[in-house]
């Protein structure tokens, strides 16, 4: 939500130029052809084997001279993330764009750990390999040792649930010689949408050797970070035959970067992390490597798509689909060797500000005509693009209404524009009444999606996609899930994640929300009491999956972590993996997010970095607003306290707080109606005091300070606790880091760059150097290059606790202070209040 005033696209200054030639073309490192490879040798204990030429170069390196600004942290895919694979003897076959792509990582990563690469003919058939990665082929040698057809096939797969996008169980272990076929929770591999090349990949090991086997290059570059995640465990551990597949084949970051500086919004709408990676004051960048190791981080973990501009169009960011169409071909092509596809987010009104018409009447013939020619324009220049993201009639954005027209009208008439490209249409769901009269208690913000849409259901055209938040006001901390996700089983639904931390702390809260969204992907619809690991066709993940999919606002920028708060890498990592597997533990892809991540770090400071972020969705939430009421923000920016900040504002977020008692009441009964809109049992549970569950009890009900909680303490009491006990947390947090923080400043290894190993780098040089792979830099050794690295990290994370302590502390005070003075009922432990 947005209290800023939100201008109509014609009226933002367009202040800028287009950005750098059209030729400005940067050669991508992987789209530079195949490796000629090298003769297969095993990799000595030594280090000392000579390196394996490059057949391209890590897009998180700088150059070669090392000139230029400071280089983007490795993230999650530093040079040690690289070592299990990179010591072996690895073997590609098969032809594909990613193919190439795989080849480039494997050769970079056997170049600097010693092991070697050979990249095979297609039709070559036996081969000697502890790793093979290959395209299936038919004509595969069932008896070949250590080659795709050494590891018997899984036979069938046992699905728990049946569907489109079923979640597979174990697979059946007699398929497989010598051990068992372990499968992860992961889906069956069939397109779903039938949109996709198939993504799905199959592993098997056999005596530690490992076949990696895709039906296309996308499922091989998915199957080889598979394998780069696994490190050491890939080949080690029984024989077994894995498939893997993600549960949908639409896993979408939307960007909300601005071309120009919007004058409230700055480069990045929400953006905590920098500028943006795409755009500088007016221009696409010329220099997009950034651009590409964004790519490759993101492919990595399963994300395939990509919304490149904020959905608020300004009048610059216009002509992105015009003008700018060359840079915005030059920006695909820096995802397109990492198998991502790039989207526009579009206004409804082009037609009238780029197009000189009158109207942007979805029904006008002109205005469809236009569309249609737009389109026809943008795959001219950018085959594989992606299509179009759209928010209407939303926050003073244009849309269908001026002209009477439903957002099916609107939605459809874009959709037949791109139809012919197979270009598919995210509209947004994101649309309530933000000019409301506050003393107005009838008109309720969170029915307003449902009210909208549901009626819709079944109109909207096949390439159409309903892409909606999941919670039905605006990403808080906690609400409940919008149940217009259940109620339009006729149209393509998308669920919608903040992976940008606007209501939950900025990037200066250490803030893991893989917690939330996997609360969110495993809500049944059809009630409390399911299997949640299941994934049912009524949970959120299933009604998505099926067709519309997942979809997050990124937390991305020019910052050198990426993310602001480097503790933040774990938010976008955990969502491009949930969004391949929903199913999958939040903690568990923590773990693997700081295993990656800081690989060779010292025990206690991957406790702790576990420690900080494993609950701390929950901690801010205890220090925050309560009991699921959200808001209480500061208006416009978003950050920290105001608990009346938007009380008696349009924007239709309140908490009625008075001196009795607190809350919404959105029951059937004396509400607004909105419990009303769930399936059963839901509808019920919300509706009742006896069952609505706790943390969402302000959202659905208005109850006095003193009424009981399930948890046995009254409203009032729990609020004190909670923000008492949060703040309590953070104190901890910040304590623990700073006992571990050192341990990372010493060490510019671990949480440095990825880097290829350069003179002086003799901590890295040989790979199999004992300790090497940690990076922790000791007596006798040469710091990296990068040293500082670790250090910066460390004090980028000492000094966001230090703010988010700070600011804890004053939500405690105000909101304690508030609703003591509100209510008159002092802390049964008499702890100070204001
Ligand atoms: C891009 C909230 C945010 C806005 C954002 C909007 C949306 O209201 O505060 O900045 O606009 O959501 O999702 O469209």
């Amino acid at each position: 939500m947005n209290s800023s005033p939100r201008s109509t696209p014609a009226s933002i200054p367009d202040d800028a130029s287009s950005g750098a030639p059209r030729d400005a073309r940067r050669p991508g490192a992987h789209a530079s052809g195949p490796h000629t490879g090298s003769s297969p040798a095993r990799p000595r204990k030594d280090g000392s084997r000579p390196a394996e030429p490059h057949a391209g170069r890590n897009p998180a390196e700088p150059p070669a001279s090392g000139a230029g600004p400071a280089r983007p942290h490795a993230a999650w895919l530093p040079e040690a993330a690289f070592a299990a694979v990179g010591r072996r003897r690895v073997a590609i076959r098969g032809d594909g764009a990613l193919v190439g792509t795989v080849a480039a990582e494997v050769a970079t990563a056997t170049a600097t750990h010693g092991g070697s690469f050979t990249r095979l003919e297609s039709g070559s058939g036996v081969f000697d390999a502890d790793l093979v990665l290959t395209i299936a082929e038919d004509d595969a040698d069932p008896q070949a040792p250590s080659s795709l057809a050494a590891a018997p096939h899984a036979a069938s797969v046992d699905h728990t649930i049946s569907g489109d996008h079923a979640i597979s169980g174990r697979g059946n272990a007699s398929t497989a010689r010598n051990g068992v076929v372990a499968t992860d929770g992961v889906v069956d591999g069939r397109d779903t949408t039938g949109e996709e090349d198939d993504e799905s990949f199959r592993v098997s090991r056999e005596d530690g050797a490992v076949v990696v086997e895709a039906a296309c290059d996308r499922g091989l570059l998915y199957g080889f970070f598979h394998v780069v995640r696994l490190g050491e465990a890939a080949f080690s551990g029984p024989d077994l035959v894995e498939r893997h597949a993600p549960a949908t084949a639409l896993r979408m970051l939307d960007h909300w970067d601005n071309v120009a500086v919007h004058e409230v919004m700055g480069q990045v709408e929400r953006g905590y992390s920098g500028g943006s990676i795409f755009y500088d004051h007016g221009r696409v960048r010329t220099d997009l490597s950034r651009v590409e190791a964004y790519a490759r981080l993101l492919a990595s973990t399963g994300v395939n798509r990509v919304a490149i501009n904020n959905v608020n169009v300004h009048a610059r960011e216009a002509r992105l689909l015009t003008d700018d169409l060359p840079h915005v071909a030059r920006i695909a092509a820096a995802f397109r060797p990492w198998g991502i596809r790039v989207h526009l987010s579009v206004s409804f009104a082009s037609p009238i500000t780029l197009g000189g018409l009158g109207t942007s009447d979805p029904l006008d013939p002109a205005v469809a005509r236009w569309w249609r020619e737009a389109a026809d324009r943008v795959w001219a220049e950018i085959p594989d693009f992606g299509g179009f993201v759209v928010k209407a009639d939303s926050e003073g954005q244009p849309g269908p209404f001026a002209y009477g027209r439903d957002h099916a009208d609107g939605a459809n008439m874009l959709a037949e524009a791109v139809a012919p490209h197979g270009g598919l249409v995210h509209w947004r769901a994101f649309v309530y009444d933000h000019r409301q009269d506050w003393r107005d208690r009838s008109t309720d913000r969170a029915r307003a999606a449902h009210d909208h849409f549901a009626p819709l259901d079944g109109r909207f055209a096949e390439n159409v996609i309903v892409q909606v938040k999941y919670g039905p006001m605006d990403f808080q901390v906690r609400e409940p899930v919008s149940p217009v996700i259940a109620a339009m089983p006729d149209t393509r639904v998308a669920l919608e994640l903040q992976v940008t931390q606007e209501y939950t702390g900025q990037q200066k809260h250490a803030v893991y929300l893989g917690r939330q969204w996997s609360e969110v992907l495993t809500f049944d619809f059809a009630g409390p009491d399911g299997d949640r690991a299941a994934l049912p066709p009524t949970s959120v993940a299933g009604i998505v999956a099926r067709s519309g999919g997942i979809v997050a606002v990124s937390n991305v920028g020019d910052d050198e972590f990426w993310t602001g708060h480097p503790l933040a890498q774990a938010n976008l990592y955990a969502y491009g993996r949930l969004a391949w597997n929903p199913a999958a533990d939040p903690t568990a892809l923590l773990d693997e997010w700081i295993a990656l991540t800081f690989p060779g770090a010292p025990a206690d400071v991957v406790h702790t970095l576990h420690e900080v972020l494993d609950e701390s969705w929950e901690t801010y939430e205890r220090y925050t607003s309560p009991l699921g009421v959200g808001f209480m923000v500061r208006p416009g920016h978003h950050y920290g306290p105001d608990v009346d900040g938007y009380e008696y504002t349009p924007w239709g977020t309140y908490h009625f707080a008075d001196r009795d008692g607190i809350g919404v009441d959105r029951t059937v009964a004396t509400g607004t109606g909105y419990a009303g809109l769930y399936p059963q049992p839901w509808a019920s549970v919300y509706e009742s005091l006896e069952t609505c569950p706790d943390e969402l009890l302000l959202f659905f009900h208005h109850v006095p300070y003193t009424h009981v909680l399930h948890s046995g303490k009254t409203v009032i009491q729990h609020i004190y606790d909670t923000h008492f006990d949060g703040v309590e947390r953070v104190e901890r947090f910040a304590a623990a880091w700073d006992g571990v923080a050192a341990a990372l400043s010493d060490d510019g290894g671990h949480t440095g760059p990825g880097h290829a190993p350069r003179p002086g780098d003799t901590a890295h040089a040989g790979a199999d150097t004992a300790g090497a792979d940690d990076g922790r830099a000791g007596p006798g050794r040469t710091t990296p290059a990068g040293a500082g690295s670790g250090a910066r990290l460390a004090a980028r994370v000492s000094e966001r606790l230090a703010e988010q302590l700070r600011s804890a502390i004053e939500w405690r005070d105000q909101v304690n202070t508030y609703f003591y003075r509100k209510s008159g009922i002092p802390d049964e432990q008499g702890r100070t209040i204001f």
